[in-house]
């Protein structure tokens, strides 16, 4: 038995770049939906008895506790034999920071909360509400914005030059949602640096193991 275990939730996609970064490193783990939230329902005692903010995933190794997707990332790196996934230059270690903070910050928010999530539980009646498409509409546009400036970043095969590191893992997940999206594939077309490392993500081994299994579009239309 593994004294590693994630705990999450199959189709969040953090969760998953938790899984990915377990995977790359070639660590044993273990993962758990067991007594997890439903998306969209309040955290349950377990969850919250890991972390207070009732989000997953949550590592825990041996009795060490841990919440925060980034956090986690770069505590596996740090603590486990296995592959490096950062770089290891100073300069290069700021621009996976960087990244890594602004796909935590921005682009999780930007393509998965805002756009992914309320599309996915909108009901019928918000589906055909004016507002709400005007409201989907101007989160598209940032989010074109938003790949338009990752598809400069990626110029050179991924995130933080031509190695999978692991703003690339944060990222990705995210982009395999966008895509099942309406409208999604086309914005992907839009940006071809950021559209060929997500095919070379998808066939990635780590990636395999992880795939949340989405029809291939959520919804038909917005
Ligand atoms: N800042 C947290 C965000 C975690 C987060 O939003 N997780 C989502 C799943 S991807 C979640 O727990 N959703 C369930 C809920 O909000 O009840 C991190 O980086 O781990």
């Amino acid at each position: 038995m593994s004294d590693v275990m994630i705990v999450g939730m199959p189709r969040s996609n953090l969760t998953r770049t938790v899984r990915i970064m377990c995977l790359e490193k070639e660590i044993p783990f273990e993962f758990t939906s067991r007594n997890v939230q439903m998306p969209g329902q309040s955290a349950t005692p377990t969850v919250l008895r890991h972390n207070p903010f009732g989000k997953v995933p949550v590592l825990i190794h041996g009795s060490f506790v841990l919440y925060e997707t980034a956090a986690i990332c770069r505590y596996i790196d740090d603590n486990f034999a296995g592959p490096r996934q950062s770089p290891v230059k100073a300069e290069k270690i700021a621009r996976m920071n960087q990244w890594i903070s602004l796909a935590m910050t921005r682009l999780d928010q930007n393509i998965i909360r805002k756009f992914v999530i309320p599309m996915v539980f909108a009901d019928h009646q918000q589906r055909h509400d004016p507002a709400f498409a005007t409201q989907i509409n101007q989160q598209a546009d940032i989010i074109r914005h938003d790949l338009s400036v990752l598809n400069e970043a990626y110029c050179d095969g991924w995130a933080v030059g031509d190695r999978f590191t692991i703003p690339d893992m944060m990222i990705m997940p995210m982009l395999h949602y966008l895509n099942v999206m309406p409208g999604g594939p086309e914005m992907l077309d839009d940006v071809p640096n950021v559209l060929d490392a997500y095919h070379r993500f998808k066939g990635r081994s780590s990636a395999a193991q992880t795939d949340p299994l989405l029809p291939e579009q959520i919804l038909k239309s917005a």
